[in-house]
C-alpha cells in the first residue's frame, strides 16, 4: 500500500500517532505537501465524514478524525508558509475566514497558508466570523479581497448576505469576493454574484491572483 493510502486509512482508523509518523515519512520521501494533503489526509477525513453521514461512525469518531487532520495540518502549514520568498512583493491584501455559525476551519486555514506562501498579506479571522467582523477587518487593513469559506449548506447563505451587505453599504466595488468550501460551486458563486469560486487551495491562489490583476 502506498504511503498516501496508509495516511488516509490511519485517519479513518483514528490513529493519530501513526498518521503523523506517515506524514513525516512522506515528507522525508520528498512527496509534495499538496499530494500529502489532497491524496492522503483529505481523502481520509472525507471518508470519515461519509461514514459518519451513513451512521457507521458517531460524533466521537468524527471529532477524532478532525483532531488528527488538524494535528497533521499544524505540522504542514508552517512548511507551506516557509516556502514563500521573503522578498516577494505583496500580491495583495486579503481577509479570510469561515462564516458565522460554521466552525469548520481546516480547509480555510489551508487556503490562508497557501495565499501567504504565494505572497499575499493575509489576515486570517478564524472561524465563526460575523459579517460585521469581515467588513470591519477588511476596512482596517484596506483589503483587496474578502475570502469566505463555508462547509454547511445552512451557513453558505451567509456568503450571499455579506455580498448583499456590501451592496447595501454602496461599497461592493471596493473588494473582490472569493468563495469556497465543500458545498460551494460555480453555480452558487454566480448566483450570489461573487467575483470568484475556487474548489481547492491551489485554485484559490490562482483565482486570487487573477482577480487582483484584472
Ligand atoms: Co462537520 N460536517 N459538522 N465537522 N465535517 C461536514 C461539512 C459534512 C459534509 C459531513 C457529512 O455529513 N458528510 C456535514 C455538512 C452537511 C451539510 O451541511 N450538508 C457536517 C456537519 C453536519 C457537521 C455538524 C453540524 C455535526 C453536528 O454537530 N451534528 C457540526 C457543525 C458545527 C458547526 O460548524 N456549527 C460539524 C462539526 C465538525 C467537526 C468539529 C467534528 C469537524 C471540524 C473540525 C474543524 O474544522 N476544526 C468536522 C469535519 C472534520 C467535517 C468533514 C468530515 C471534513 C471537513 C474537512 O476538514 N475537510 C466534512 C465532510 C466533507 O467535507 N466531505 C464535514 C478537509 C479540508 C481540507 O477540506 O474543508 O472542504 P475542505 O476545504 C477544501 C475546499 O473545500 C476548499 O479548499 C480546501 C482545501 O482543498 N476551500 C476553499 C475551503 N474553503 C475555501 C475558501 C476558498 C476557496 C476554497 O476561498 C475563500
Amino acid at each position: 500500500m502506498t504511503l498516501l493510502k496508509q495516511i488516509s486509512e490511519a485517519i479513518v482508523n483514528g490513529e493519530k500517532k501513526l498518521t503523523l509518523k506517515l506524514v513525516k515519512d512522506s515528507l522525508d520521501q520528498k512527496i509534495t505537501i499538496n499530494k500529502i494533503i489532497d491524496e492522503g489526509l483529505a481523502i481520509g477525513i472525507r471518508e470519515v465524514g461519509r461514514l459518519w453521514e451513513e451512521g457507521e461512525f458517531f460524533l466521537p469518531e468524527l471529532m477524532m478524525g478532525a483532531e488528527i487532520m488538524k494535528a497533521a495540518m499544524d505540522m504542514l502549514n508552517p512548511l507551506i508558509q516557509q516556502q514563500s520568498d521573503i522578498d516577494m512583493k505583496s500580491e495583495g491584501r486579503v481577509v479570510i475566514g469561515t462564516v458565522q455559525g460554521d466552525i469548520h476551519d481546516i480547509g480555510k486555514t489551508l487556503v490562508a497558508s497557501m495565499l501567504t506562501a504565494s505572497g499575499f498579506e493575509v489576515n486570517d479571522l478564524g472561524a465563526d466570523v460575523s459579517i460585521d467582523s469581515f467588513l470591519s477587518e477588511a476596512e482596517k487593513m484596506n483589503a483587496d479581497l474578502i475570502c469566505m469559506s463555508a462547509l454547511l449548506t445552512t451557513t453558505m447563505l451567509i456568503q450571499r448576505n455579506l455580498i448583499k451587505e456590501l451592496e447595501n453599504k454602496g461599497i461592493r466595488d471596493k473588494y473582490k469576493v472569493l468563495v469556497g468550501g465543500a458545498p460551494i460551486n460555480q453555480k452558487w458563486a454566480d448566483e450570489i454574484k461573487a467575483d470568484g469560486y475556487a474548489e481547492n487551495a491551489v485554485s484559490a491562489v490562482k483565482m486570487a491572483k487573477g482577480l487582483l490583476s484584472a
